[in-house]
């Protein structure tokens, strides 16, 4: 008897919206205690967080140079798991609040080195929703993290599409956003803007700066967006409950508010790219492999695990 044929990972309908939107939200992707199973290790690795030697670098996003985080913590945390503070959370270098509710997010191999998290990043479901898409021949995993927008102060994440942060040449970087709490308009859901796939440009890369620290540099022979992302028609919010895999285009543009209410916001993301000959990731982006720990292809697994 020849073996069952597995059902499609996504319909034509999903696949359709994929491309016309850029993004597309996958309710009920992980069970309640596969979820359970991830939230549960994001708060433990927050109880373990010791502030104590911590540099107290603090996550900021914005496009702003001077306010956007750059030192070495930072820049040698691709092949770690790193707590970054929240900027709300540090007053004259001291926490405001207790560790595990400082924490802006926790990465960036998270799905390579920690058990669970790989276990996730790495689950045939995922496996056979990027063969569905089709984006990447090989695709490599990179800057896994949990987020956890925290109650209070958790902080604003501007527009923006990923490829900027990701780049390759050419572009194809793709977010997979797992959530792990409910995630609504008053505790800092994503917010989209459909189909800007198609017309934001990856004009601009975020880099490592030659005299240190990170820099925005632009795209040689890639004409500038004009546009106020904020300012445009359309925006749409993608509120969704715990367990949802959000697929995310890495031109869409996308953002998330801060989050004023007493409900924590915690996801857990990682980031895929184009592995194969004829796209170029190189030296000057801002996360660097390392020979200890190279991109792990999608299909492999890691092996630090
Ligand atoms: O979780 C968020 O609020 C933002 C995540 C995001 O922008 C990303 O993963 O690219």
């Amino acid at each position: 008897m020849s073996a069952p044929v597995p059902a499609p990972a996504l319909t034509p309908a999903q696949l359709t919206q994929w491309e016309e939107d850029g993004y597309l939200v996958l309710p009920s992707f992980f069970d309640a205690a596969e979820t359970g199973e991830m939230l549960a290790r994001a708060h433990t690795l927050l109880d373990e967080f010791d502030v104590t030697g911590h540099p107290m670098t603090v996550f900021s996003t914005g496009s702003d140079e001077a306010k956007h985080v750059g030192d070495e913590y930072f820049l040698s945390s691709g092949d770690k798991i790193r707590y970054f503070l929240e900027p709300g959370s540090v007053v004259d270098g001291a926490l405001t609040v207790p560790p595990a509710r400082a924490v802006n997010k926790i990465g960036h191999a998270l799905g390579v080195l920690d058990p669970v998290f790989a276990k996730y990043t790495f689950h045939a479901r995922v496996q056979a929703v990027a063969r569905a898409i089709g984006a990447h021949k090989e695709p490599e995993v990179l800057q896994s993290m949990v987020i956890c927008k925290q109650p209070r102060i958790g902080g604003e994440v501007p527009a923006h599409n990923d490829s900027t942060f990701l780049y390759t040449d050419p572009p194809s970087a793709v977010g997979c956003w797992i959530a792990l709490d409910e995630c609504t308009p008053a505790n800092g859901c994503l917010s989209f803007l459909p189909g800007s796939h198609k017309t934001a440009r990856v004009s601009s890369r975020f880099v490592r700066a030659a005299a240190g620290g990170t820099e925005f540099v632009d795209v040689p022979g890639v004409e500038a967006n004009e546009l106020d992302w904020d300012k445009a028609e359309g925006w749409r919010q993608a509120p969704c409950p715990p367990g949802t895999l959000v697929l995310i285009h890495g031109s869409v543009m996308h953002r998330s508010p801060p989050n004023p209410s007493e409900r924590t916001r915690m996801i857990y993301t990682f980031h895929m790219i184009e592995g194969a000959d004829g796209w170029v990731y190189d030296e000057r982006n801002w996360l660097q492999p390392t020979k200890e720990m190279p991109f792990t292809p999608l299909y492999e697994g890691p092996s630090h695990a």
